[in-house]
């Protein structure tokens, strides 16, 4: 009895069995499970750093897309802030892209980046109505209402107690705001500038510029709370940062000011990276700046990888057709089901050393443990992402529904927008835009720092049931066989999904 419980099992399928194509095709991530291993040690003490290049270890695998309805300046920070990276698309001028990766790199954690503002011609009425909706009544007025316009005053709490009548909400903020203020210089130490609040006794410390126009906001409410964030990814204590560019000889200028404004790690942004244009970047970048890393792709076979893993590529974006707005192998006829695509070229690259992203598909907490599992060293989400306060874009209501737009990179709208900013997407002998992808729209999820920590503990728990307490574990548990597979048929996938419920409200965090 004894002996034949020490005999090891051989309950499923090896990775590798599981990924053999002339049995099994191609595999997205709904068509398998992973079966659960023993588990000795608490969710909490799973560990997910991991590489997402060949340098670059960040404490959370996740990136953001670099999309224009994911990755500006606000989603850059708060992934970088919460463990993870994001990625800054390129559907804009080289100016305001260089701009966010600045704004990213000299953000210091507390300072508040992109302050409300009013202007002295705004009424009582709209603090008011501010104060109702966010809870705050501190503004700092300036000449246009917008930040990096000339810093006249200050409404607070105590200048607006009082006034609540019909006749007072009407006043102009120019006859109630505070005129004597104190202020810091721009380029102050957080620690400097929280002193100064402390001594000011006041509750807001307007942060100006050489011609007195306001660069960010310092609230003594924001000294109370813990700002904390302990497993933000950062070098030489600035927060990471990465952008896009595309292949054409223009990315090179675009390239040369990214640099310049701190780049930590490029990405080609490509649907299909094995081209004579990808590979000659990358060979460019890598003379050029020996320092930065390039995020290669998109790739989703062995031979794709192997040219760009030739040419110097530091990681490799895999997927091609998966995306969530994608009308890719619709209309290209190309891609690959993700699950095969990643399994095949993460297991390629493992040999020399080249983490692979698993990007698009990702739609639960689930598809990323098992991006992880067939050896994704970082997953990279569109959709997901897209309804976070710190996406760009305004809410709107459909239906009762609070939603924000979310749309394709290689879609209609985003062209068109990409051309108005001076940008081509396409081929520059098309006559007519072939359209790659759709616009949509996605629910609000909050902020990304509830969503990502909501990520974090899943991954944890997931990687927990498996058996194993790190990413590196479960890699090297999934290519030696030890962690095992199974294949859903499509009524196990029925199974797996919530069933024969007549209602049901889906809440999947608190
Ligand atoms: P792309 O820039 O790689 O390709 C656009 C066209 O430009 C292609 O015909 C390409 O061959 C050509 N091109 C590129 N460099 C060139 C050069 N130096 N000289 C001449 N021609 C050159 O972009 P794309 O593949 O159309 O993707 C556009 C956007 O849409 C990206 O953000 C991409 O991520 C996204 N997208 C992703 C997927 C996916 O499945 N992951 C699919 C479609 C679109
Ligand atoms: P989801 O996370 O939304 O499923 O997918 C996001 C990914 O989709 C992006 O990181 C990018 O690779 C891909 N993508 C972006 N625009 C696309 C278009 Cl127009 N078509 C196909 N894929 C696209």
């Amino acid at each position: 009895m004894r002996e034949l419980l020490k005999a090891p099992t051989t309950d499923g399928l090896s990775a590798a069995e599981l990924f053999n194509e002339s049995i099994s095709g191609g595999l997205t991530y709904n068509d398998f499970l992973i079966l659960p291993g023993f588990i000795d040690f608490g969710a909490d003490k799973v560990n997910l750093d991991s590489h997402i290049t060949k340098r670059t270890k960040i404490k959370t695998p996740f990136l953001s897309s670099p999309m224009d309805t994911v990755t500006e300046t606000q989603m850059a920070i708060h992934m970088a802030l919460n463990g993870g990276l994001g990625v800054i698309h390129h559907n804009c001028s080289v100016q305001e892209q260089s701009d966010m990766v600045r704004q990213v790199k000299k953000f210091e954690n507390g300072f508040i980046t992109d302050p409300l503002c009013l202007k002295p011609t705004d009424t009582v009425r709209k603090v008011l109505e501010i104060k109702k909706q966010f809870g705050f009544c501190g503004i700092p007025i300036t000449e246009t209402g917008k930040l990096h316009s000339k810093l006249l005053g200050i409404v607070t709490r105590r200048d607006i107690d009082f006034l609540q009548g019909s006749n007072d909400e009407t006043k102009l903020l120019s006859e109630v705001m505070t005129t004597e203020l104190t202020t810091a210089k721009q380029g102050i130490s957080y620690s400097d500038a929280q002193k100064i609040l402390r001594q000011s006794k006041k509750g807001k410390l307007p942060i100006v510029d050489g011609s007195f126009n306001l660069t960010a906001l310092l609230a003594r409410s924001d000294l109370i709370k813990t700002r904390d964030y302990p497993w933000a990814s950062t070098s030489a204590r600035q927060l990471l940062v990465a952008a896009a560019i595309s292949t054409h000889e223009e990315d090179k200028i675009r390239l040369e000011a990214l640099v310049k404004a701190g780049l930590d790690v490029v990405v080609l942004d490509s649907s299909q990276g094995n081209s004579t244009f990808q590979i000659e970047m990358i060979r460019y970048i890598k003379k050029t700046y020996p320092s930065l890393e390039v995020i290669a792709g998109n790739v989703v076979t062995t031979e794709q990888a192997r040219n760009l893993i030739e040419a110097g590529a530091d990681a490799l974006r895999v997927g091609m057709g998966s995306g969530s707005i994608c009308i890719t192998q619709e209309v290209m006829a190309c891609g690959r089901p993700q699950g095969t695509a990643v399994f095949k070229v993460a297991q390629y690259a493992r040999q020399f050393g080249v983490p692979v992203i698993a990007d698009g598909g990702i739609a639960n907490v689930g598809h990323i443990v098992k991006a992880v599992a067939l050896g994704a060293s970082g997953v990279m989400m569109g959709s997901l992402l897209a309804g976070t306060t710190e996406s760009p874009g305004e809410y709107f209501y459909d239906e009762g529904k609070r939603l924000k737009k979310y749309r394709g990179m290689g879609s209609l709208d985003a062209m068109e927008k990409g051309d108005a900013a001076g940008k081509r997407y396409f081929s520059e002998g098309d006559k007519i835009k072939v359209a790659q992808g759709v616009v949509g729209a996605v629910v609000d999820k909050g902020t990304v720092k509830k969503f990502v920590g909501y990520l974090t503990t899943g991954v944890q728990h997931g990687l927990q049931d498996i058996g194993v307490r790190s990413v590196e574990e479960l890699k090297d548990k999934v290519a030696s066989g030890e962690v095992r597979f199974q294949k859903r048929s499509a009524s196990a996938q029925l199974e797996g999904g919530v069933h024969g419920l007549h209602s049901y409200e889906k809440r999947l965090f608190s």
